[in-house]
């Protein structure tokens, strides 16, 4: 059978809706009407906020801020920093889990509806990193500041040294290092990261991911959530993505610009996260140790979300209603 005629006939059957579903199949070129759909243009629209796990008031907050009319990349901002200022969040920003030399470092990066983007890797001493990450890309002619780079760049922008370390997180790492195994458990030791994608009146999308990454890292370790692609990736005549979860894994699939191309290519971002996941569990093996989750939004403002392991979750707001949905997941043995 000729390429083109397989192709069309393909279309027409679940064969097509596979081949449909990957960015490898070349045959799948989107429909227009695809395209329309998936790059719905600016129309009125109900500002959204979705994040990773069940912050309540960190999204309530940027729904809030995106109802009052604040632009998306502020609102997501706003709504990151009540978890980076939350103490007892021991995986974001002031409060986080140190590394295994007992340093606080935190990875953050933004991106806007208008390609922009910024981000700061293993930062000591600042509570707001979501912030600095937007300072980078406003203030700098750079994307990625790093360590002390990007903490002497925040002074300069007045940002003020923070003691990063509580009594608790310090006390839970001596505990730790009684006897220092390595080895994250799944939606319980690293389960805090927020990441969060806005959409706001004027249908933009735009998002922040702030984390301090896996307790006990490794010193220098950076992981997913500051690289753009891995953590977050907007296109905002598509939609966006973010990630929560091992890093390590799903910077070797650049999971979130993978979903938000996947969507590009007509589907639903629940389609597109489930694929995201798959491209990491059909690979590796591993997978039953570790927990992925994405959430992704598109711009008709349909959201969606899957993760390997039970037990994921995210906030969704939308039209004053702030809720916690339950992920599906891929694990179900
Ligand atoms: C990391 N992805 O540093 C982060 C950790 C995380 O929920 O998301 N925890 O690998």
């Amino acid at each position: 059978m000729k390429r083109r005629q397989f192709i069309r006939n393909a279309a027409l059957t679940g064969a097509g809706l596979a081949i449909g579903k990957t960015l490898t199949g070349c045959a799948d070129t989107p429909s227009e009407e695809k395209k329309e759909a998936t790059m719905k243009t600016k129309t009125q629209n109900t500002p959204i906020a979705i994040c990773t796990w069940g912050f309540a008031n960190a999204n309530a907050k940027a729904g809030e801020e995106l109802s009052k009319g604040v632009k998306a990349l502020d609102a997501a901002i706003s709504g990151v920093e009540v978890e980076e200022e939350n103490l007892k969040n021991t995986t974001v920003g002031k409060g986080g889990a140190p590394d295994r030399e007992g340093n606080v470092t935190l990875d953050a990066c933004v991106m806007d509806s208008n390609g922009d983007c910024g981000s700061v890797l293993c930062v000591e001493n600042i509570t707001n990193v979501a912030e600095l990450a937007k300072r980078v890309m406003t203030e700098t002619p750079h994307v990625i500041l790093a360590s002390k780079g990007a903490e002497e760049f925040a002074y300069r922008q007045g940002f003020e040294k923070d003691q990063l370390l509580t009594d608790a997180s310090k006390k839970a790492w001596e505990k730790w290092l009684e006897s220092p195994e390595y080895k994250p458990l799944i939606n319980i030791e690293n389960h805090d990261t927020i990441g969060m994608l806005c959409m706001d009146k004027d249908g933009d999308i735009a998002g922040a991911c702030t984390t301090s990454g896996l307790s006990y890292k490794m010193k220098g370790r950076v992981g997913d959530s500051p690289i753009i692609g891995s953590g977050l990736f907007i296109d905002n005549e598509i939609g966006g993505a973010v990630a929560t979860g091992m890093g390590e894994e799903v910077l070797k699939t650049v999971g979130s610009f993978l979903i938000v191309e996947l969507m590009r290519n007509g589907m639903s971002p629940q389609d597109a996260c489930v694929e995201a996941v798959n491209r990491i569990t059909s690979k590796n093996d591993r997978y039953k140790d570790f927990q992925i989750a994405y959430i992704a939004i598109n711009k008709a403002g349909e959201t969606g979300s899957y993760c390997i392991h039970k037990g994921f979750t995210y906030m969704k707001y939308q039209d004053g209603k702030n809720e916690n949905v339950h992920s599906d997941y891929f694990d179900k043995a």
